[in-house]
C-alpha cells in the first residue's frame, strides 16, 4: 500500500515537473544576461591581465552557449596577436572587432580591441550575436560606439526613494555602503557593460547637499570600484550651493573666489577618493533648485566655475539646460533657447549642455528640442527619459525606442539637410570632442530591475542606440526580444509587434497631435486636461491645449508665441503652416477650429475621436497578442505582462473617455456617429485623486 502511494507520488512529480517547462519560473532578473543552457565554459582563453578582461572572460564561459571555435581574448596590441594585422583604424578607445580567424595556424575566434574595455564590450557583443542567431564559425563584427559619454542619470534620493521611479526603492543602500556592496550592484554593471553604458549619475539632479560630505563621497567610491572593471564611471549630481550649506560661506557666487576655491577643494577630495570621478551633473535654476542666476550670473558662469574644479582631474560638467520660471511670461517651451542660445561659445571645453529631447518635458511626443543644431560652439548632451513619468508609469507597455529614434533621425537642418540631432549629440556635425547622451534610468529594487519584463527593453533601448544612434528601434526590439525570451519566431514576431505599437498608442489615448502636459498635477498619473488652478501657469494643462469653444492648440506662429522661430529658418517656414507642419506635431505649433481639415478628410475633431479609440483599440490587441504566446514564455513573466496589459487597457479607457468627455464640455459637438460614449460624465472625473499615487517626490 505504502510503495503503491509513494509511487504515486512519484508519478506525480514527474508529471509536474515535465508539464512544468514551459511555464519554468523567471522573474526577469537575468535580463539580457541568461546563462547559456550549455555554456562554453573553458573554450575561453585569456592573453594578458587585467580585471577587467578576466570579467568578460567570465561572461563567455558563463552565457555564450558552445562555440565552434576556441576564443581568445586580447588587447590588439598583445603580440599574440602581431600576425593577424588587425585593422585599427577608427576603432578608438571602446571599438572591438570579433573574428573568426585563424591564429598561428589554429582556428579561431578572436575578441579584441585597444582597450580591456573594448575586448569586454567584444566580448558582450559575441554573446549577442550568437543569443541572435548568428554563426559563430564566421563571425567577423567590428564596430566603435559613436558617442563617447553614455551615462544613466539616477534620480535616487539618499533616503532610498527615486524621483519618477516606479521599479521600487533606489538600488543604491545608501545605508549600508561602503561596508556592504550589495552584488546586485555587480549585475547592474554587468547589464550596462553589456550595452556599453560607461557612465551612471548616482544621486537626483534634484541634489542634497549631503551627497557631497565625506561619507557619501565614500559611498560613492565604494559604488566606483564595483563599477570599475566593467568600464563605467560615477558621477555625482551637484547642488549649487553646497558652498553655504556644507562650506557655511555666505554665498554659493560662481565669481567669488571663496567659493571658486570651495568647489576646486571639494573636487580635490572627491577625486582622492575616486580617482576616475566623472564630473558633476547640474540642474541649476530650474524647479526652485539653487543656480547662478541667484546671483545674477549666467549659466555658463556657473558651469565653468564648476569645470575648473574637475577639470586638473581630466572631470567634465553636464550642466541641464532644462530651465524655465514662472516669472518668465514667455512661452515655456521658449526659454530654455532663450536662455541658452546666447551662451553659445562661453562655456568651457569639458562642459557638455544636456538638453532633453523637447522643450517642455518627456512628453509622449515632443517635437525635437530647437537647442539641437542651435549652439555649434557647444557639445549638446540629449538627454531622454526611460522611466515613464507621463506614458503610463511601470504598468502601460510603452517601447521608447521609436521615441528615441524620431528625436535621433529629426533634422535641425542646421548645416543643410540630413543636419540630424543624432549628428549633433555624436559631436560630428561640428565636430566636437566631447560626445554624449544620457537616459533617466527606470530602475529600482524590483526583481526585474524596470517595474515589467518590457520595461527593460526601454533600457537596452537607450543603451544600444547611445552607442549607436544609428541603428533602427525594430531591429532593437527584435534583439533584445530575442535574448529575453528565447528566439521562437512566434514569440519574438508577437513581442516585437507590440512593442512597435506601443508607443503610439500611448500618444493616441493620452492626446494625439501634438497634445501634450494634459495629466494629473504632481504625480503626473492619469488625465486632467481640466487643471487651471495651479499656481504657476505653465503647471497646468489649459496652458498647453488653449482649447476653446472655437478650436484647440498652442499657436507658437508669429500670431502667436513664435517658438518656431528658434529652428533653422528651414524648419520653421515648414512649422509656420498647418498644412505643411507634421500632423503628428499639429497642435504643438497651431491653435486650429475643431473642424480643420485634417489629411484624411475628416475635421480635426472627428480625427482626435478616432486617435483616441485606436490608442485604445491597440491595447486590446496588444492584450490579444499577448494571449498568443501564452503557452511559449515562462508563466512568471507571462501572467504579470497579462494582467499589466488589462491595466493598461483600464486606463487608456480611462484617459480616452475623461479626455473625451472634457473636450466635448468645451467645443459642444457630438460625438460622431457609432463612437461609444464615455462611461462617466466629466464631473466623476474630475473627481479621481490619487495622493498616494508613486514617483511623485512629496
Ligand atoms: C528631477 C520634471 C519632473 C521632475 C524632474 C524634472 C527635471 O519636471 O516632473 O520630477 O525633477 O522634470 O527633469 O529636473
Amino acid at each position: 500500500m505504502l510503495k503503491k502511494r509513494l509511487l504515486t507520488i512519484g508519478a506525480c512529480v514527474a508529471a509536474l515537473t515535465i508539464g512544468a517547462s514551459p511555464a519554468l519560473a523567471n522573474d526577469g532578473y537575468n535580463l539580457w544576461l541568461a546563462p547559456a543552457a550549455s555554456p562554453s565554459g573553458a573554450n575561453v582563453r585569456v592573453i594578458g591581465q587585467s580585471e577587467t578582461l578576466e570579467r568578460a572572460a567570465g561572461e563567455l564561459r558563463r552565457d555564450l552557449g558552445a562555440s565552434p571555435l576556441p576564443i581568445i581574448l586580447a588587447k590588439i596590441d598583445d603580440p599574440a596577436l602581431s600576425t593577424l594585422r588587425l585593422p585599427t583604424a577608427g576603432l578608438g578607445e571602446e571599438g572591438y572587432i570579433v573574428r573568426a580567424t585563424s591564429l598561428d595556424g589554429h582556428p579561431a575566434l578572436i575578441v579584441t580591441g585597444k582597450t580591456d574595455r573594448a575586448v569586454l564590450y567584444g566580448a558582450f557583443a559575441l554573446i549577442r550575436a550568437q543569443k541572435t542567431g548568428a554563426n559563430l564559425a564566421a563571425i567577423d563584427l567590428q564596430s566603435a560606439p559613436k558617442i563617447g559619454l553614455r551615462v544613466l542619470n539616477h534620480w535616487d534620493n539618499l533616503d532610498g526613494s527615486v524621483e519618477r521611479g516606479y521599479a521600487g526603492q533606489s538600488l543604491w543602500d545608501w545605508w549600508t555602503l561602503p561596508d556592504f556592496k550589495d552584488p546586485r550592484y555587480t549585475d547592474y554593471a554587468r547589464a550596462n557593460a553589456a550595452l556599453g553604458i560607461n557612465g551612471i549619475v548616482l544621486n537626483n539632479v534634484n541634489a542634497k547637499p549631503e551627497s557631497l560630505t565625506a561619507p557619501y563621497i565614500a559611498k560613492a567610491a565604494a559604488l566606483a570600484d564595483v563599477f570599475r572593471p566593467w568600464g563605467i564611471r560615477v558621477y555625482l549630481s551637484a547642488r549649487f550651493s553646497a558652498p553655504i550649506e556644507l562650506g557655511h560661506l555666505k554665498t554659493a557666487d560662481p565669481l567669488d573666489p571663496e567659493v571658486q576655491a570651495w568647489w576646486k577643494a571639494k573636487a580635490d577630495e572627491i577625486y582622492r577618493e575616486i580617482p576616475d570621478f566623472g564630473g558633476f551633473l547640474v540642474k541649476a535654476n530650474s524647479e526652485g533648485q539653487p543656480g547662478p542666476r541667484d546671483y545674477h550670473r549666467s549659466h555658463a558662469d556657473g558651469a565653468n566655475m564648476l569645470a575648473a574644479a574637475v577639470a586638473p582631474h581630466g572631470g567634465i560638467v553636464m550642466w541641464r539646460a532644462f530651465v524655465y520660471a514662472e516669472t518668465d511670461p514667455d512661452d515655456r517651451a521658449k526659454q530654455a533657447y532663450t536662455e541658452f542660445h546666447p551662451l553659445d561659445g562661453k562655456f568651457a571645453d569639458n562642459v557638455l549642455v544636456q538638453v532633453k529631447n523637447g522643450a517642455i518635458d518627456f512628453q509622449p511626443r515632443e517635437p525635437f528640442h530647437p537647442l539641437f543644431g542651435a549652439m555649434p560652439k557647444t557639445p549638446m548632451m540629449l538627454e531622454l527619459q526611460l522611466t515613464k513619468e507621463y506614458l503610463g508609469f511601470a504598468t502601460h507597455l510603452a517601447y521608447l525606442g521609436p521615441l528615441f529614434e524620431e528625436v535621433l533621425d529629426a533634422d535641425t537642418q542646421a548645416k543643410g539637410k540630413g543636419s540630424t540631432v543624432a549628428k549633433v549629440v555624436d559631436g560630428s556635425l561640428y565636430g566636437h570632442r566631447l560626445s554624449g547622451i544620457a537616459g533617466v534610468a527606470n530602475v529600482g529594487r524590483d526583481r526585474d530591475w524596470s517595474g515589467s519584463t518590457f520595461n527593460q527593453a526601454n533600457w537596452y533601448a537607450f543603451g544600444r542606440l547611445a552607442w549607436d544612434p544609428t541603428l533602427s528601434a525594430e531591429k532593437i526590439a527584435r534583439e533584445w526580444a530575442q535574448q529575453t525570451f528565447g528566439t521562437d519566431p512566434l514569440v519574438v514576431d508577437t513581442a516585437v509587434r507590440m512593442m512597435m505599437s506601443s508607443r503610439e498608442a500611448v500618444v493616441d489615448y493620452t492626446g494625439p497631435f501634438g497634445l501634450a502636459h494634459l495629466m494629473g498635477t504632481g504625480h503626473h498619473y492619469g488625465p486632467g486636461p481640466w487643471i487651471s488652478d495651479l499656481a504657476r501657469p505653465e503647471w497646468n494643462p489649459v496652458y498647453y491645449h488653449k482649447a476653446d469653444k472655437a478650436g484647440i492648440g498652442f499657436d507658437r506662429t508669429k500670431t502667436g508665441s513664435n517658438a518656431i522661430a528658434q529652428y533653422e529658418p528651414a524648419v520653421a517656414r515648414m512649422l509656420a503652416d498647418p498644412r505643411t507642419t507634421p500632423e503628428s506635431e499639429l497642435l504643438w505649433f497651431h491653435h486650429l477650429p475643431w473642424g480643420w481639415k485634417m489629411k484624411s478628410g475628416r475635421t480635426l475633431w472627428e480625427e482626435m475621436v478616432a486617435h483616441y479609440d485606436r490608442g485604445v483599440a491597440t491595447v486590446a490587441q496588444m492584450q490579444a497578442d499577448w494571449q498568443t504566446v501564452k503557452d511559449k514564455v515562462d508563466a512568471e513573466r507571462w501572467q504579470k505582462t497579462a494582467s499589466y496589459l488589462q491595466i493598461q487597457h483600464n486606463e487608456a479607457k480611462w484617459w480616452r473617455d475623461a479626455s473625451l468627455a472634457y473636450w466635448m464640455s468645451v467645443n459642444g459637438l457630438p460625438l460622431p456617429s457609432g463612437v461609444a460614449a464615455p462611461e462617466h460624465d466629466l464631473a466623476w472625473y474630475k473627481a479621481q485623486e490619487f495622493p498616494l499615487a508613486p514617483g511623485h517626490p512629496h
